[in-house]
């Protein structure tokens, strides 16, 4: 069995891999030139925990192919970008046109399946009548599913095979012809349901992390005017058997949480208060920490701010909406000169000069933590005697000061 994967990115690579470990014969295809020729070479596009070795162990063993244009094959798998629009819309343009450009390849008994994150409907509105003007009968010559992709950067090999996956058919018969596909490679459960039920289990699986992680920094501040150890209250309240609190953190970034809400939203504006008081929260938060790097720093103008993270969260390379960028510009504009360093982006992804964690510190008046990072837990606190007054204020609760090197740490639950 042949399978086409579009989009070679976050979910689209692995996902193209695994199924040429198992045995399928895969041609990864992408528009960007530029990954076609690394996957070539050998090299990744992409970091991820563990994807160098299973990339050289599929690639050595089994078949994968990368193409920039697809090819026939028995099943096609769409997992392109669907990026947010201005307006806060879903961009459906890479899907429509990734569904466009195979439907020339399409022949009876073929399955298309959508890993992109989709707003609710757009399968049953959107995809299916592409392929129905084409001439197709969807469920019967063509089968046609939206299995969402779930997997957490930084543990997407072991989700994808481990979580449960949820495979959403046009009609039941696309569903089994999908869930046949998953089962060569998934441990997890595989729950078939409809399309567009699927669709919203994925948009409120985020939405519910969204509202949540909203709360924790509605609680971060609240605490810190009220002289609360917010921190604190998060871990105790956490010790009762029904309350999972989330942590606050500098805003939600990534292109999914931060994002999905927002395809809910989309489709029912007037129903969905509580999801756009959520994302209003979020948003807000870069804001709160630049106000408190101020308090913090003292307001002089000539103040440096070493940030030390830029990432949307620790321990990945995507900087896409990520929260640190927008605090930068709200430091910038406040007038404080920052300097940024990051362990995992390299500088030709950063639109701002890296430095290393002593050029970042030297001479600076705050060192701020805006993503956890596993190299900041071991931070060398020498390297802090450098700062021209040493103060941390750690938003992500990942900094426990171990040597005797005076400094001052802030985080969420000492910011009163
Ligand atoms: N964050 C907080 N506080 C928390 C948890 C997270 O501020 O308590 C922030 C992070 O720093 C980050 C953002 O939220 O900026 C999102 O991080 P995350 O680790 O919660 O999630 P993502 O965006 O990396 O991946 C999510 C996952 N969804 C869920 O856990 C429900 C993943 O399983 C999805 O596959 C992925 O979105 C996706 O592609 O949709």
């Amino acid at each position: 069995t042949k399978i086409c994967v579009l989009g070679l990115g976050y979910i689209g690579f692995p996902t193209a891999l695994m199924f040429a470990k198992a045995g399928f014969d895969v041609i990864g295809v992408d528009v960007n030139e530029k990954v076609i020729a690394a996957i070539h070479d050998g090299r990744l596009h992409l970091e991820e925990n563990g994807l160098d070795v299973f990339f050289q162990d599929v690639r050595s063993n089994h078949l994968f192919q990368a193409m920039n244009a697809p090819v026939n094959a028995d099943a096609f798998i769409v997992a392109v970008p669907t990026p947010i629009n201005e307006d806060h819309t879903a961009n459906l343009s890479y899907v429509v046109s990734a569904v466009d450009t195979l439907l020339p390849l399409l022949s009876k008994g073929n399955t298309v399946i959508i890993e992109s994150t989709i707003p609710p409907r757009t399968v049953d509105d959107i995809v299916a009548p592409l392929l129905q003007n084409a001439g197709w009968q969807v469920g019967e010559d063509i089968y046609l599913a939206h299995c969402p992709e779930r997997v957490l950067p930084g543990k997407i090999l072991r989700e994808l095979v481990e979580n449960n996956r949820i495979v959403g058919g046009y009609n039941a018969a696309s569903a089994d012809k999908a869930a046949a596909l998953y089962e060569s490679f998934v441990k997890g459960e595989i729950v078939r349901t409809t399309a567009v039920s699927a669709e919203m289990i994925k948009l409120m699986e985020n939405t519910y992390r969204d509202v949540n992680i909203a709360l924790a920094n509605e609680l971060a501040i609240i605490s810190s005017n009220l002289g609360i150890d917010a921190l604190e209250v998060i871990r105790y309240a956490n010790k009762h058997p029904r309350v999972n609190l989330h942590s606050p953190g500098p805003g939600v970034g990534g292109h999914c949480i931060a994002v999905d809400p927002y395809f809910i939203i989309e489709k029912a504006p007037f129903l969905t208060p509580l999801m756009t008081t959520a994302r209003e929260i979020n948003n807000a938060m870069p804001e709160f920490v630049a106000e408190q790097v101020e308090r913090i720093a003292g307001r002089a103008p000539d103040r440096t701010i070493a940030v030390f993270g830029v990432t949307y969260k620790g321990n990945v390379d995507d900087i896409r909406e990520s929260p640190a960028l927008e605090v930068i510009s709200l430091l910038e504009m406040r007038g404080f000169r920052v300097k940024v360093h990051d362990p995992h982006v390299s500088q030709e992804n950063a639109p701002f000069p890296l430095y290393s964690p002593a050029d970042a510190l030297q001479g600076s008046d705050c060192m701020l933590v805006l993503a956890d990072h596993n190299e900041f837990k071991d931070l060398n606190e020498q390297l802090l005697t450098r700062m021209n007054r040493a103060v941390i204020f750690d938003t992500k609760n990942c900094i426990r000061l171990k040597s005797a090197v005076p400094a001052a740490l802030y985080n969420y639950g000492n910011l009163h």
